[in-house]
Order: C-alpha cells, then structure tokens, then sequence
C-alpha cells in the first residue's frame, strides 16, 4: 500500500499550509440539521443587512443592478469585504475547462448563421436554457424524482462564477429546470461551488460534500444538506454553518484538493470520502473518515495513486456486481463484487477507470491488471466526455453514469450561440462478464420512449469501396443499432498493423466499415462511426471502434480530431454500434458499450432535413453485410418550474 512517505520519494511536498476562518464548533453526530439552522439565521441577518451595500459596490463594479428575480434571490452577499472577481479565473482557480482552443495558425472565425447555430441546440439532451456548463454534480433519486445538479455560470457561456445548476426528472428523459440550489455566497465557496457528490444516509438525511474555491482561491470540502426533506424537488439547501469540513492536508497544494465522492460504509461502521489529489506528478485519492459528516480521519495512506497521471479530478468510485446486471449501493462489498476507481485526468482532459478490488479494512484498492491502471489503461468514453460520475438508482436497482460533453469551438463561438456544453444521455453501467476486463454503458432503457417510426434494412451487402444511402432523411435525432457480419476467411495475414483509428477516408484491408451519421446528399460533410480491424504488433488481431470527425463541418476554427478505442470482439460475435444521434451530439456505443465514443460535432451543410445517413465500407479486402434499425427520436420535454 502506498504511504504519504513513499508518494514522497518523488521529490518535496509543496509547502502548503492553510489555516481557515473556522466557523462554529461542529456539532456531535447525527445533528446536522438541528444544530445548523441558527447559525444560518444569523448568516440570513449578516447577509440582509450587507445587501445594500452590496448592490451599490456591483452597481459600482458591473454599472447595473442584479437582472432577474431568480438571481436577486439568490443574489450574493459578499461575506468577505473587497472580493473582486477576475475577468479570467481558470488559470487563478486551479482548474482549466476549455481544452480546445484556436489555434495561432491564423484561421478566420467561421462565419456562423443563426440557423446553423440554432440548429446545434439538442432535443434530447440535457442542457440548460443558456450560458456555461460543466461537471454533472451530486445525482440522485429522491422521492420519485430524479435530481441533477451541474456546473453553470449563471452570467455567460464561458466558465466561471460557478454555481449548482438544479433540474429534476421522473425518468432522466424529459426535465424542468430548477432554481439554483447553491451559488458562491460565502468566504468557503466565495470563488465557486464546485464539484461535489450526494450520499443518502440509512435514515434518508441527504448530505452534499461539494469543493469549494475560497475566497482567498483554497480548494476545501464543505458540506450541504436539504432545508427539507419532504420536499420531493429539494428547493433549498442549506450549507453547514461550521464549513469547510475539509482543508487540504499541509502536504497537499491548495489548489490540488477537490471533488469529494459519494461516501460509503466500511467494515468498521464509518463512512469513507475519497478527494483527489497530486503530489508531484502522481494522481492520488485520498481517503477521509467519518462518522457525522462534519469530524473527519484523513487516513494515512491513499486509496490508490498512479505515477505520471498527474492531478486526479472527479474521483468515482463504486462496486460492480460480478454475478448480475443489477447496480450496487455505493456501501456494497463482499464475493462477487469488484469495485471501479475512475479519474478524471485534469492533464490531458479525458476519463479513465479500472476495475480492481477494494478492501475496506485496509482501505486500499488494488487494479485487477496493473498494465490497465487508472490513467494509463482504459477511458470511459474516447471522445470529448469528461468529469463523469455515477449514482445508485435505488428506486430502478442501477447504477447510472453521467458525463460532461464540452465544447470543440472557440470561446467566441460558444459566446455567439448563447450556450456551452451538454450532458451524455444518462448510461447504465454493468460488468462485462464475458470479457472480464471491463465495464458496459448502455443508454437508459427510458431513452425508447422517445422513439417513433422504426426503419429496418436487413442484409445490406457492403462490398468494399461502398456507400448505401439509407434515405432517412432529417436524420438530426436517431437511435440507430447496427450489427456488420464480416467474411471471416478474408482477415488473413495480408492485414494490416494498426495503432489507432487513421480517418476514415484511409482504406485498409479489413477497414473502415460502418456509418455515416449527420452527412449530406453531395457527402461534402459527414461523420463516419466505424470499426477497423487490423493487427496487432504481436501479429494478433485488434479491433478499434472509432469517430472521425475531420470531415464533419466546413467550419474551420472547430477541433477535427478522429476519436478511438480498441474494442474487444470475442470469437463469434459480430461488429454491433448503437448510435445516438441528436443535432450537434453523437454518441456511439461499440459492441453494447464496451468502448463508448461521444462526439460534440458543429455541420454547416448536413443539418435540418439536409442530415443524411448512409452505410459504408472503405475496407479494400473485406466484404460486409450490415443489419440496421433506425428510429427517430421525438424531442424530450425540459423546460422551466413551474409551467
Ligand atoms: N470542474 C470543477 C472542479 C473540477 C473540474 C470546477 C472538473 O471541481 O475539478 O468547475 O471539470
């Protein structure tokens, strides 16, 4: 197991020592609630009394009052005189969110129309009405609903000001948009409330650990709790007076502590927290101790690190049964139950996880294949997906991911339409006990509801060279499912030796074959979803699943790269895709979720009814009969509470 000492060997601690402004004493077990309240009442007297002179130093700074009803109720009461907030926080705050970027080579902002914009916006995804969004934070089901909480910048569509965005579902479908449940209103948070996880007690308390940036740009763990539980849309939270409950340990950088998971019981009756880190260039998550929530054990070694992966962001971290497609509570330990640590790697944006075993005495958990570690082994999604993080549906028996679609545009763009980021469609995460080696995501079976007219083509032949024009036309919002039976004679030795996806436009023996989603009749935009079978270095057979998005858009100040993975194929099986396509998202899920691809893509010619969808096999040696089910998806209902 890996102490704090050895972690060290790496080089120096950084020196970092924070004393907070502590708040009142924590209370004892089990009074969360109780005890917190009054010093809210005061905070709601401090804060009333300082509105004034509040709204005249924004008047002052921004030349306008608060805008709307909902901002002025939850209108910030500066708890620290002379906070200023940045133009730019990102570099300030320890946190990068934009990962694409234009580059210097001098090319022109595309000359964007509002339908080619207006036409992006998604159907059935979820996205706010307008302005910034990030991480998906804090999911739960509670009292027959389902609650989102997400990253959002109440003020613009880049990142910062960050706040608890709020939405409610009864079947991660259709939703309504919530008032904010918290914004950064106090000294702990001051600089945005970011990322964090809910637990539901045995009691059914919901507790909240979420990161706060404080004011003076500290990353601490505070907690949150609902005003009222009986309320089934959790309208008001209600932050613990005594936060934060968490201060990065003195060998921990200050801006290299956040992102609190959902906790879990060990053997020993205490709940467990785990907060990703770094020292040096290791990822780590450490692991916290506690029995009330508000007292925490900084335990003295990590759960896990892994040389080289840098800062961890957005820890997860639950079991997996091995024996059944049923999800687990976060708590469930014991025969037949593995356990999946995943990270969210802040130096290169992408998410990784491993499947390993956690033994919750030592409180260490040790990767199934050490080669397949988490960072260095397999990603949840190979496209633009990031800080993803699961819960336990209790009330369906499941565990459901969810992840952050970002942008691949400029800033400029993303200011031009209004809007920035998308959330995945809700997966429901499984053990893949026919590899063994990892897990499924599967959209939601709730996702069917929206389908209407089924178009199937059964036994395509796709000779090589070819493209089947499969004349759907407003091809904008599809559930396709695809399964390509290949001539298993041909994959002899003349394969070619493959390590990554190549584009799709390069022919090789036995690939690409697949779709073409979001393409025009003329074929000048399109985006291919496809496999390639190749061979490995050692001579073996692999098999990638991939998303190639240089020929995408004529738009040329948007990322173009070609996503992939390698996809395990068993003796037997055929090629098989299940493709979401809506507007600008496309979501792809290779041999039922085994390697997962998901696309932010921009076309300026392949949109309204113009959007195509076409089969094709570029492969120069492989014949490929292909099996499609097309449906088209009706739009989701997400609007504002109340009507
Ligand atoms: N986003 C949050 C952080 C987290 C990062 C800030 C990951 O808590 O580390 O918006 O995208």
């Amino acid at each position: 197991m890996p102490s704090y000492s050895d972690l060290e060997e790496n080089g120096p601690f950084l020196p970092a020592s924070y004393t907070p402004l502590r708040g009142p004493t924590p209370p004892e077990s089990g009074h969360i609630q109780a005890i917190s309240r009054r010093p809210i009442k005061v905070f709601g007297v401090i804060a009333a009394s300082c509105l004034f002179l509040a709204s005249l130093v924004l008047l002052i700074i921004y030349g306008q009052p608060p805008q709307s009803p909902a901002e002025t109720a939850h209108s910030r009461s500066p708890l620290s005189p002379g906070n200023v907030r940045p133009a730019s926080m990102e570099e300030a705050q320890g946190v990068s969110q934009k990962s694409f970027r234009r580059s210097s080579d001098g090319n022109e902002t595309y000359p964007w129309t509002n339908a080619m914009l207006a036409w992006q916006r998604t159907a059935y995804h979820f996205q706010p009405v307008k302005n910034w969004m990030n991480d998906p934070d804090g999911p739960l089901h509670h009292l027959g609903w389902y609650h989102l909480f997400y990253q959002y910048n109440p003020d613009s569509a880049v990142w910062g000001n960050i706040t608890w965005g709020h939405a409610v579902s009864r079947d991660l479908i259709h939703w309504l948009y919530l008032p904010l449940a918290m914004v950064p209103d106090s000294w702990f948070d001051w600089n945005g409330v970011w990322t964090g996880s809910a637990t539901i007690l045995p009691n059914g308390q919901i507790v909240i650990i979420y990161t706060g940036d404080t004011d003076n740009y500290v990353q601490v763990q505070n907690l949150a709790y609902p005003a009222n539980l009986s309320d089934p849309l959790l309208l008001e939270w209600v932050k613990y007076a005594g936060n934060p409950v968490l201060t990065p340990p003195e060998w921990i950088a200050l801006k290299d502590f956040r992102d609190p998971t959902t906790a879990w019981i060990g053997p020993d009756g205490l709940w467990r927290v785990t907060v990703g880190s770094k020292i040096n260039k290791t990822g780590i998550s450490l692991v916290y101790k506690t029995s009330n929530f508000t007292d925490y054990e900084l335990v003295d070694h990590v759960l896990h690190a892994v040389p080289g992966t840098g800062m961890w962001e957005c820890v997860d971290f639950f079991p997996i049964s091995t024996t059944g497609p049923n999800g687990l509570d976060t708590s469930a330990n014991g025969p037949g139950i593995k356990h999946v640590l995943k990270a969210s790697l802040d130096d290169n944006k992408h998410d990784y996880y491993a499947i390993g075993t956690y033994d919750g005495v030592k409180d260490i958990w040790t990767p199934d294949d050490p080669k397949l570690d988490v960072g260095i082994g397999l990603r949840v999604d190979y496209g633009k997906y990031y800080a993803s993080k699961t819960f336990y549906d209790q009330d369906k028996g499941r565990r459901v991911l969810w992840g952050w679609i970002g942008e691949t545009d400029t800033d400029d763009d993303d200011e031009l339409k209004g809007w920035a980021s998308v959330q995945t469609i809700p997966r429901v995460v499984t053990f893949d006990n026919k590899t063994g080696t990892n897990i499924l995501q599967w959209p939601v079976e709730e996702v069917k509801s929206l389908r209407s007219n089924n178009t199937e083509f059964d036994d395509v032949f796709l000779e090589p060279g070819s493209v089947v024009d499969l004349n759907i036309s407003s091809a904008a919002q599809l559930d396709i499912s695809a399964e390509f039976e290949v001539d298993t004679t041909q994959l002899n030795a003349t394969l070619d030796e493959i390590k990554n996806c190549s584009v799709a436009a390069l022919r090789g023996a036995a690939g690409p074959f697949g779709l073409l989603v979001l393409t025009d009749e003329s074929l000048s935009e399109l985006t291919p979803v496809y496999f390639y079978i190749g061979k490995a270095t050692d001579g073996t057979l692999n098999h990638w699943f991939c998303t190639d998005k240089s020929r995408s858009t004529e738009a040329n100040d948007v990322d173009k790269q070609v996503y992939g993975g390698l996809v395990p194929v068993l003796d037997g099986e055929n090629f098989t895709m299940r493709v979401l396509v809506d507007h600008s998202i496309v979501e792809a899920f290779g041999q039922g979720g085994r390697t997962c691809i998901t696309s932010r893509i921009y076309p300026t010619r392949a949109i309204f009814r113009a959007a195509k969808l076409f089969l094709f096999n570029n492969a120069t040696d492989l014949n490929v009969t292909a099996s499609v089910k097309i449906w088209h998806l009706n739009s989701a209902d997400i609007h504002p509470f109340p009507l």
